[in-house]
C-alpha cells in the first residue's frame, strides 16, 4: 500500500474515533447542574441545599454532579425565580414571602392558621402545592418545598405588651409583615441577607422570623430579647429550569421526584431541632431573655390577627382563586400532620 493511502486511512480512523468518543455519554462526564441560593452557607436554606445535592449525587451513583452557590453569588433573593426561568442557574431556592403577590396560593401558608412547626408546615405546603399546582410555577419544575418554624420577635428592647411593640421598627417580609402591622408595630420589609446591617445601623430594632437565625446570623449578639408569638411560617420553594429538567434522563428525574416530599420532611425536622439548639445557644452565650406573653396579653395579640385571614379570602376570591377552600385545606392538612 502507498504511504499516502496508509496516512489517509489513519486520518479517517482518528476522525471516527474522535466522533465516537465525543458522542459517548460516559466520556462526557457527569451531568453538571448549578444550584443558586440567596443566604449565607451556614443558614438552613443552604444546609438543606447541601443535603439535597449529596442525596442526588449518591442516588444517581455519580451520574449527576451539582455545584452549589450560596450567599447570592449566582442569584439573589428577589431574582431567584426569574433567574431560574432564564437559565442563569439550573436550580434555585426562593423564599416566596419576598414576592407576596406572585405566589398567592402557596403564600397562604403564612396566614395566621396555627401551623405549629416546620415539619408540619413543610408537609402541608407540599400537599397544598400538589393539590393546586399554582400557575406561578408553570414555567419551572418544582423539586421541593418547605417552610420555616413559626415566627417570633427578636429585639433589642424587651417587648411584653402591645404597648411595648407600638411603632417599633421591626424587619419582616410578606405575610409576616401584615402580622406586625396588625400589632401596630412598624414593619420594615427586606430579605434576610440585608437584616444584619439594618440591625447594626439601627434602621430596625428587631426582626420577626424563625429563631434559628439567632445563632446562624448571630442576631443574639444584638437582640437580647425574644418574645414568643409562635406566629406564621414562611414558605420556600426549590425550582429547576424547565428545559434543563426536560433534558435529564428518566432515571435521574425519578430520583429527584422521589426526593421531593422526603426533602420537605428532612428540612422540617432539621429546622425544628435547629431552632431548639439556637435558643439554648443564645441563652448560654448572650443571656438572651425569652419572654412569654401572659394568657390575657396573648389573647389580645391573637384577636388582632383575626381579620387577616378573612380579608385574604375576600382579596384572592376577587382574583379568581378559591380562597376559602385553600384556607380550609391548610387547616385540614395541619390537623392531619399535627396528629390532632
Ligand atoms: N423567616 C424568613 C425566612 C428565613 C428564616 N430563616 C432564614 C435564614 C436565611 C434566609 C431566610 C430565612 C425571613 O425572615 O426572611
Amino acid at each position: 500500500m502507498k504511504k499516502t493511502s496508509i496516512l489517509s486511512i489513519g486520518v479517517i480512523l482518528i476522525a471516527l474515533l474522535t466522533l465516537f468518543w465525543a458522542g459517548t455519554p460516559a466520556n462526557a462526564g457527569p451531568i453538571k447542574l448549578s444550584y443558586a441560593n440567596f443566604p449565607p452557607a451556614p443558614t438552613f436554606p443552604c444546609v438543606q441545599m447541601e443535603r439535597w445535592k449529596k442525596e442526588v449525587e449518591r442516588r444517581t451513583k455519580g451520574k449527576v454532579s451539582i455545584d452549589t452557590f450560596p450567599g447570592g453569588t449566582l442569584l439573589g433573593a428577589k431574582n431567584m425565580m426569574d433567574g431560574v426561568i432564564a437559565g442563569t442557574a439550573d436550580i434555585g431556592n426562593l423564599c416566596m414571602a419576598y414576592q407576596p403577590g406572585r405566589f398567592l396560593v402557596t403564600n397562604a401558608t403564612s396566614l395566621p392558621l396555627g401551623i405549629p412547626n416546620s415539619l408540619v408546615g413543610s408537609l402541608v405546603l407540599w400537599d397544598l402545592y400538589k393539590k393546586y399546582r399554582p400557575k406561578a410555577f408553570s414555567k419551572v419544575k418544582v423539586l421541593t418545598m418547605f417552610t420555616t418554624a413559626p415566627s417570633n420577635i427578636m429585639s433589642k428592647i424587651p417587648i411584653k405588651t402591645l404597648e411595648d411593640i407600638r411603632g417599633v421598627p421591626i424587619r419582616a417580609s410578606g405575610g409576616a409583615a401584615q402580622i406586625l402591622k396588625a400589632w401596630n408595630a412598624n414593619p420594615v420589609g427586606m430579605p434576610m441577607p440585608q437584616t444584619p446591617e439594618a440591625l447594626q445601623k439601627g434602621v430596625v430594632k428587631g426582626l420577626f422570623s424563625s429563631l434559628e437565625v439567632m445563632k446562624d446570623f448571630k442576631f443574639a449578639e444584638l437582640c437580647r430579647y425574644v418574645t414568643v408569638t409562635d406566629a406564621v411560617v414562611y414558605p420556600f420553594a426549590v425550582v429547576m429550569n424547565m428545559d434543563k429538567w426536560n433534558s435529564l434522563p428518566k432515571d435521574v428525574q425519578e430520583v429527584m421526584e422521589g426526593l421531593g416530599p422526603q426533602q420537605a420532611a428532612w428540612t422540617g425536622v432539621y429546622m425544628d431541632n435547629h431552632v431548639e439548639e439556637s435558643i439554648a445557644w443564645s441563652k448560654k452565650n448572650y443571656g438572651v431573655e425569652v419572654i412569654k406573653l401572659s394568657a390575657a396579653e396573648k389573647a389580645s395579640w391573637d384577636r388582632m390577627l383575626e381579620p387577616i385571614t378573612n380579608n385574604w379570602v375576600k382579596d384572592v376570591s376577587g382574583k379568581g382563586l378559591p380562597g376559602a377552600q385553600i384556607v380550609e385545606d391548610i387547616r385540614a392538612f395541619t390537623k392531619m400532620y399535627a396528629g390532632q
